[in-house]
């Protein structure tokens, strides 16, 4: 029987785990079936616990952009590993992160290490509030900034793929504060600094949308949210989360040349360690502890352990500036394959991607919001989902998540997987 171990694992993991895993989307509840269970990854590629090897498009959901267990970045773990783990001290390491990213980013002069995504995206908005002493933020429908209480309003991921609109736990109070409005919709955006006027503290916006599967800024989108927020004394926060160090070293600012005034950062920065972390100019930044009065810490942000998976991997990506390129160039070439073979099937779809993220809508004919992704036919996703998994590819187990590509994803792993999709029946 396919996935007999996993299945018998996951079994007893919902003995000791909610629904058997540490976070919700790995559950497959979208996709249905049994989550597998990974033993191992290298390069492009998982094993799972029955043994069965898969080409890797989730990657960590995004840290592992130079495949898995690159070896430098397990060298430079290993030798800081045996020098302890974990200080709760300043450590040279930070600076150096820290100095690598201020010097590599556009519009950035100072920044912050905590550890995780969410953590760097609730900082931030606590930071815009203190900053401008008004407490509205506006979010976009579909946009996922982790499952602090503030965004937990109409959001991606997971929290898509469960339809929830406000999670159980998040009061009204925190609700209140959190504005929506549609992704690429400026009309929204003018109508609600209008009707909040000098309330809104921040926009926060994923750049490129990834959690709604991927979806682009369209019209100057990024442009026009960056003159609305100075117009009305706002701040315009990218999470980049998932787009930093991934479309480009300097992420969305510098691939839209829109510098804004907070960025938030994750997966790639810590190299599939947990860290996240949020910069910005120094006339903000400056307002946090212990210099300000604006209080956010955590005992294990920029441990040593972290500083050297993520440092290895910014160093890797800075001084080898045609990774991007070769990760644009596969992520094309496998979305114009994929393409040609749902075209000869006709399976009417759309395909978004830029750079190394992409995510595959079926029978819709775009994907600009939230809205039209989740008009797209999810069921026929799942059954290709499964259809793909049984040939040895592991997408995202949502039509909700973005496919993220491997340094280590190269022609052969590109043809594993369009001979997999030339199999598809449906
Ligand atoms: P974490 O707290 O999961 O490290 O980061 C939250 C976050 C913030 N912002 C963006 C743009 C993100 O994509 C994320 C997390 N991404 C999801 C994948 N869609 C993580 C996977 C999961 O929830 O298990």
């Amino acid at each position: 029987m396919l996935y007999q171990r996993s299945s018998a694992l996951f079994a007893e993991a919902k003995n000791y785990i909610p629904g058997g895993v540490n976070s919700p989307v790995r559950a497959f509840n979208s996709v249905g079936g049994t989550p597998v269970f990974i033993k191992k990854a290298k390069g492009a590629y998982l094993w799972d616990e029955d043994g069965r090897k898969y080409v890797d498009y989730i990657n960590s959901w995004g840290p592992a952009i130079l495949g898995h267990a690159h070896e430098a970045v397990v060298e430079a773990v290993k030798k800081q590993a045996e020098k302890g783990f974990s200080f709760g001290t300043p450590t040279e390491l930070e600076t150096e992160i820290a100095k690598v990213i201020v010097e590599g980013v556009p519009g950035i002069d100072k920044i912050r290490m905590v550890s995780s995504g969410t953590e760097a995206c609730m900082s931030a908005i606590r930071l815009a509030r203190g900053f401008t002493g008004k407490d509205k933020i506006i979010k976009f429908r579909g946009c996922y900034h982790g499952h602090a209480d503030s965004f937990l309003i109409s959001a991606g991921s997971g929290a898509a793929t469960f339809g929830m609109p406000i999670s159980p736990g998040v009061t009204q109070g925190t609700a209140k504060d959190t504005l929506l409005a549609d992704y690429n919709n400026i009309e929204q955006i003018l109508s609600l600094f209008e009707k909040n006027h000098g309330e809104i503290a921040a926009v926060i916006v994923e750049p490129v949308a990834g959690n709604m599967g991927c979806v682009l800024p369209e019209n100057n989108f990024l442009t026009h949210l960056k003159q609305i927020c100075s117009t009305n004394g706002a701040l315009l926060i990218f999470d980049e989360v998932m787009t930093g160090f991934r479309l480009a070293f300097g992420g969305a600012q510098e691939v839209y040349n829109v510098e804004a005034d907070l960025v938030c950062y994750g997966k790639v920065i810590g190299g599939g360690l947990p860290v996240g972390a949020f910069a910005g100019r120094s006339e903000i930044m400056d307002h946090l502890a212990p210099i300000g009065d604006v209080y956010q810490a955590g005992t294990l942000s920029g441990n040593p352990i972290a500083m050297a998976a993520g440092l290895t991997t910014l160093e890797i990506l800075r001084d080898n500036p045609t990774i991007y390129l070769e990760l644009k160039n596969s992520t094309s070439q496998l979305a114009i394959g994929l393409g040609s073979i749902l075209n000869q099937k006709n399976i009417p779809h759309t395909i978004n991607r830029k750079g190394s993220m992409m995510s595959l809508f079926f029978q819709v004919s775009s994907v600009s919001n939230f809205k039209d992704a989740s008009e797209a036919n999810h069921s026929l996703f799942n059954h290709f989902f499964h259809h793909m998994l049984k040939e040895g590819i592991y997408l995202p187990p949502s039509g909700y998540e973005t496919w993220f590509i491997s340094k280590d994803i190269t022609e052969e792993e590109i043809s594993k997987t369009l001979e997999a999709m030339e199999k598809l029946e449906y």
